[in-house]
């Protein structure tokens, strides 16, 4: 009752902020829907300062504002007083702003709205929480239909007569990779850009519970596992591999008389890694879509593998409204001639009016993003996948459920490599992602994204069973017709 009270009052607040009495911050400048993804503390945000202003130039003068705005918000809260701290500052601009402490969604907002009090500060944001979009399934090992001539195939078996997608790279922004016999002789590069996790943020393992590897952003994306064995923190479970899974569908080494077959195995994949331990942070995510991509981040080497394609089976876990910095990301790698592809999501809902725990229809974050190609779910029998997200923002199809490729099998750290078969739309993201390597390895001139998006729209293979009342884009992906298209003018 005492929230709702609170709540109510800040709300107020805000509506009276934004009328004719010379308000001290305008009320746009604070994304609260970012705080609806699916957390209930919070004690990351994002506060971006005007390019040319004292803060954003100046460390003292930063720190002044957030010193001025950790006051008001203690004032606002009582408790222990409040304390901010830098922790980072993003591509972009937006600096990485920690509390002393997590706070409820009523506290965030006040914390939020101090912050929003400086003149100098454009806009406020939660560094919302991103999960990879796996629905793992530990034991069953299946077949890889996905590849093929059959009702969920995508045709890759006919495109591989013309191309393989060779001199193109795969970023796949994921858990990192592991060392794989039938994946390693096509990777390259790659970089770790999860960062600690900050002063004061309650987890165990001294400021790198999400890392696992014991150290902030380093060059090494090697995947050193995402087990959790702390149910207050997230769900338990043992190690995904999930990027190790993604990269294999991507381009894993084929032809070798050996394991699985990937999409586009003449590409290279670019391991970048951003998920560990119950997920990862959109600043961390905003910095990773920009480095792949070939732009630039502030103290990380700039990439020398510029990715064609990049992938991101990943997302919100509930519904949230796209951040500011993943748009900004997004429109950075794409203006530098990126395509970037989504997976859709495992929730069975509507990727845009989904609603939030405000009730407002905000969808799924990456695909609510725009920008974006967004991927859904097919069955081996080119049925929509039961947990697929769907709906007119979700662009085509590809084979998710039952989808076999490389893996480790340590339940902790890594072991001994090995096979599994997962279902996801994370799954069915790295096809379509191949597929868009195979098209620029033969395109005259590289497609854009939106060329790309028209292109595998137009060329998708029409749905075998209707998805009815629940959408998932133009057809089930085409590799080969997409091949063919892409090569005539
Ligand atoms: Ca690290
Ligand atoms: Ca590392
Ligand atoms: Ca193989």
């Amino acid at each position: 009752m005492g929230n709702r009270c609170n709540l109510l009052s800040l709300a107020t607040a805000l509506v009276l902020g934004a009328s004719a009495s010379a308000p001290s911050y305008a009320a746009g400048k604070l994304n609260l829907a970012s705080l609806d993804d699916g957390s209930a503390h919070f004690q990351r945000l994002l506060v971006t300062y005007a390019a040319g202003s004292a803060p954003r130039r100046d460390a003292a003068s930063f720190q002044r504002s957030i010193d001025a705005a950790a006051g008001t918000a203690s004032r606002a809260l009582g408790g222990k007083a409040l304390q901010f701290q830098r922790l980072r500052r993003t591509a972009d601009g937006t600096d990485v702003v920690v509390l002393n402490r997590s706070l409820d969604r009523v506290g965030a907002l006040a914390a939020m709205r101090a912050l929003a009090a400086d003149p100098n500060v454009v806009s406020v944001e939660n560094d919302i929480r991103m999960v990879p979009y796996l629905t793992p399934n530990d034991t069953s090992f299946g077949q890889q239909f996905g590849y093929g001539a059959g009702a969920g195939g995508i045709r890759a078996t006919t495109a591989w007569d013309t191309t393989k997608g060779e001199g193109t790279v795969v970023a796949v922004i994921d858990t990192g990779v592991t060392s794989h016999s039938d994946l390693n002789a096509n990777v390259i590069g790659g970089y770790d850009f999860i960062s600690g996790d900050g002063p004061n943020s309650g987890l165990p393992g001294n400021g790198f519970f999400v890392a696992v590897d014991g150290n902030g952003r380093d060059a090494n994306p090697a995947d050193p596992g995402d087990w959790n064995d702390n149910a207050n923190i997230c769900r338990t479970g043992n190690s995904s591999w999930h990027g190790t899974h993604v990269a294999g569908t991507v381009a894993a080494v084929t032809n070798n008389a050996k394991g699985v077959a990937g999409t586009a195995w003449g590409a290279k994949v670019v391991p970048v890694r951003v998920l560990g331990r119950c997920g990862g942070y959109g600043s961390d995510i905003a910095d990773a879509i920009t480095w792949a991509s070939g732009g630039s981040v502030p103290g990380v080497p700039a990439n020398p593998n510029p990715a064609d394609v990049i992938n991101l089976s990943l997302g919100s876990g509930a519904p949230a409204a796209c951040p500011q910095i993943y748009r900004t990301a997004l429109q950075g790698a794409v203006a530098r001639g990126t395509v970037v592809v989504v997976a859709a999501g495992n929730s069975d809902a509507d990727v845009t009016t989904a609603r939030n725990a405000s009730n407002q229809a905000v969808g799924y974050t990456m695909t609510n993003c725009g920008t974006v190609i967004s991927v859904g779910a097919v069955t081996s029998s080119g049925a929509r996948s039961s947990f697929s997200n769907f709906g007119t923002a979700v662009d085509i199809a590809a084979p998710g459920s039952g989808i076999l490729s490389t893996v480790n099998t340590g339940t902790r750290t890594p072991t001994t490599e090995g096979y599994a078969s997962f279902n996801g739309t994370s799954m069915a993201s790295p096809h379509v992602a191949g597929v868009a390597a195979l098209v620029q390895s033969v395109a005259p001139t590289p497609l854009t994204q939106e060329q790309m998006r028209t292109l595998l729209k137009n060329t998708a293979r029409a749905f075998p069973v209707s998805p009815g009342a629940k959408p998932i884009g133009a057809g089930i992906v085409n590799a080969a017709a997409a091949v063919q298209a892409a090569r005539t003018p």
